[in-house]
């Protein structure tokens, strides 16, 4: 992959955590990548959530182990993590997982979350690489708050329907809880300062994990939305100890280095099952 990132994308990214890359993506590789998801979906992960038969589906697959020889070698062949080496300036970049969602019929937006509450990660240098791969307008792709890469940690959502900001952590973490930012920017659109873009097939949208973001949902409008996202890491990327060790929703495993042990509190982030993806 040859492309060149602008100054403008490298700001954009920097100042408002997201950046839309036109066009990144050849009809080669986005048939190679349509392929992946079809095996992602016919083959769920432990922690895949969703069925995946029906009319209307909300399905999530996560980090499947039995998917990973699959994505690190596409990761490997296909140039993604130099494109964040040169977004970030980074020496280095690792790859940590894949994520695919497929919604159908009727399907909720994901709702707003910030995937640091969920992740034990700190720093600059994080991406996630949102792809999709059918055609979707502003509104119904991924959307973010501009600047809350740099912002506060909120809890994290529970993600139930009948409740979308229901704390994950609670009293546990102490995050404030998640505000209600579907609900304050349907009654005022100016409340909260969201970026988002009209997508095609080829395009990539680039953020920051610690932005607060939501994907749209599917209806009459929107019959089918599939993508991929793939998360990246860099120079300054840290473990950060923030999440409470409490057994809930998600159990966190301390994570094993290369060198032996695990990851401590400000530890540049180097699981040892990630592979260098630059
Ligand atoms: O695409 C979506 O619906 C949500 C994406 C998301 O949460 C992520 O990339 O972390």
């Amino acid at each position: 992959m040859e492309l060149q990132i602008t100054e403008d994308q490298k700001r954009a990214f920097a100042d408002d955590g997201i950046v839309k890359l036109p066009d990144l993506i050849n009809s080669k590789l986005l048939r190679e990548l349509n392929e992946c998801f079809d095996w992602s979906i016919a083959h769920p992960g432990p922690i895949a959530s969703g069925k995946t038969d029906g009319e209307n589906i909300s399905f999530v697959d996560n980090g499947n182990p039995d998917a990973k020889p699959m994505y690190d070698d596409l990761i490997l062949r296909v140039g993604f993590g130099g494109i964040a080496a040169q977004l970030w300036n980074s020496k280095y970049v690792g790859y940590f997982a894949e994520e695919i969602f497929w919604k159908k019929g009727k399907a909720d937006p994901t709702f707003w979350h910030q995937d640091t509450a969920y992740q034990p990660w700190s720093g600059e240098h994080w991406c996630n690489l949102w792809i999709p791969l059918v055609s979707m307008s502003a509104e119904q792709s991924i959307q973010v708050i501009r600047k809350s890469h740099k912002g506060i940690q909120y809890d994290g959502t529970t993600f139930n329907p009948k409740n979308p900001t229901q704390s994950l952590w609670g009293a546990a973490a102490g995050f404030p809880r998640l505000p209600d930012i579907s609900a304050e920017s349907a009654a005022d659109p100016d409340s909260w300062d969201i970026v988002s873009f009209d997508v095609v097939p080829g395009d990539v949208i680039v953020f920051h994990p610690h932005c607060l973001h939501r994907g749209g949902g599917t209806d009459t409008t929107l019959p089918e939305r599939r993508n991929m996202v793939f998360r990246f890491f860099g120079d300054n990327a840290y473990y950060s100890d923030h999440l409470p060790k409490t057994k809930g929703m998600y159990d966190l495993k301390p994570i094993p280095t290369a060198a032996g042990g695990y990851l401590e509190d400000g530890d540049p982030y180097r699981p040892a099952y990630s592979i260098r993806a630059n």
